[in-house]
């Protein structure tokens, strides 16, 4: 054994505490701070403060690395001592795999733009597969482990250091579950109450083996007349139906419509000002494309079947003055705004989307209209579209304000 390994394991019982104080605090961090950049509820609430977030969670997650390295340095002496305790050895091998497995996917995820969509969709499901098994299990580790459970009481009085059977050889004889036993079993149960729905719902929608989409569009809470008809490309869909699903993002409330109060709007620097009722919109000429569906935190749809108008038959029709320079995207919800160069707004792909597979767009899903920019991440793809205004300037919109890049390209 090398001399600095020597040096390094003196004082070992000390040190495998501190490590494993450190790692457990290293782990609430990341839980917290996880959880919130999971929870679609904090996206307005933060606002900016996700960036920061989303930093802080990726530097604790890389320190991660230390405390398991060093424990890794510690852990052939630590593993001998833990002969014939094979549930702390197995212990010990889940909570390393759950660290390695999170800090690896999390890697990937962080470096989304090099690895692909596939990739770090597969990351993502990974990171949030190992959080939904994981965190139950730390949880339910770190309660049971605390003092007051680990000791009957009668036990605490027993200085002798024998064991409790051999000074109360009758203790509660016959009883099924002890004091301790019924306490744990109790919090695994709430755990698996608590978390047992959320983990089948995700896993189902993960799978893909949820309805979750049709769910969205029966529970559409918009309201607009006339439903708009599918074009036979839509219905059944070109592309086969969609794969994967959604995740349903908004830095507002979900906003729902009716025909009282939604229209849109295409003015600005445009020779035709055009201002649209639902009745109006829905006689607009549409088509259909199949294209895949892009979030920069890691998910994906594919093989999307949307009908619409394209961003560029508008534009035409508008007649861009010479002066126009920006694309400006506006959502009902009233905040959220993104924007295009001309230049962008003119791929043939780019498109205001009314239909998915063939059905109205539902209200959590951005309907009864949005924009697909299928070339680029979905932050772009304003959900609630009502107002396309073009301008002469730049502008930054919601999440570019935020540390998103303006380069959105997939
Ligand atoms: N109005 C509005 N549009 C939005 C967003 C939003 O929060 N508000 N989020 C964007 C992001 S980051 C993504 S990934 C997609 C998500 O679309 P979905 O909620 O339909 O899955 O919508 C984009 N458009
Ligand atoms: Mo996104």
């Amino acid at each position: 054994m090398s001399n600095w390994l020597a040096s390094l394991r003196k004082g070992y019982g000390k040190k495998l505490h501190a490590l494993h104080a450190w790692n457990g605090w290293i782990v609430v961090v990341l839980t917290i701070s996880g959880l919130m950049l999971f929870g679609g509820f904090w996206r307005g609430i933060l606002g900016e403060g996700r960036v920061w977030l989303r930093w802080l969670h990726i530097v604790v997650g890389i320190a991660s690395l230390l405390p398991v390295a060093y424990y890794l340095l510690l852990a052939g002496k630590h593993w001998k001592q833990l002969r014939g305790k094979a549930a702390q050895r197995a212990n010990v091998i889940v909570v390393l795999a759950l660290l390695v497995g999170w800090l690896l996917s999390g890697l990937l995820l962080w470096q989304f733009r090099l690895i692909g969509p596939a990739w770090s969709n597969g990351a993502l499901l990974t990171h949030d597969l190992l959080t939904w098994i994981g965190l139950p299990y730390i949880i339910y580790h770190s309660i049971t482990r605390v003092r007051w459970l680990k000791e009957e009481p009668h036990r605490r009085t027993v200085k002798s250091g024998k064991p409790e059977e051999a000074i109360h050889p009758a203790a509660s004889p016959g009883a099924v579950y002890s004091r301790r036993a019924f306490i744990k079993t109790a919090i695994g149960a709430g755990l698996a109450i608590t978390i047992g729905p959320s983990f089948l719902r995700w896993l189902g929608n993960s799978i893909g083996a949820g309805t979750s989409i049709e769910k969205l569009v029966e529970s559409d809470a918009n309201k607009l007349l006339p439903v708009p008809q599918p074009l036979p490309a839509s219905l059944p869909p070109t592309g086969g139906g969609s794969r994967g699903s959604f995740r349903v993002y908004t830095v507002t409330p979900i906003p729902s419509f009716d025909n009282s109060n939604w229209s849109f709007d295409l003015d600005g620097l445009v020779e035709n000002k055009m201002h649209y009722n639902w009745e109006q919109f829905v006689k607009l000429a549409r088509s259909v494309q199949v294209s895949d569906f892009h979030c920069v935190t890691g998910w994906s749809v594919y093989s999307n079947t949307w009908e619409g108008i394209p961003l560029k038959q508008f534009l035409r029709e508008a007649g861009v003055k010479a002066e126009a320079k920006t694309v400006k995207l506006y959502s009902g919800d009233g905040v959220y705004t993104d924007s295009l160069t001309l230049e962008q707004a003119d791929m043939d792909d780019v498109m205001v989307a009314v239909l998915h597979d063939g059905k109205p767009i539902p209200n959590d899903l951005g309907g009864p209209v949005r924009l697909i920019v299928p070339k680029m991440y979905a932050y772009k793809s304003v959900k609630w579209l009502n107002r396309i205004e073009l301008i002469a300037e730049d502008h930054t919109g919601y999440w570019e304000e935020r540390g998103y890049s303006k380069d959105a390209w997939v």
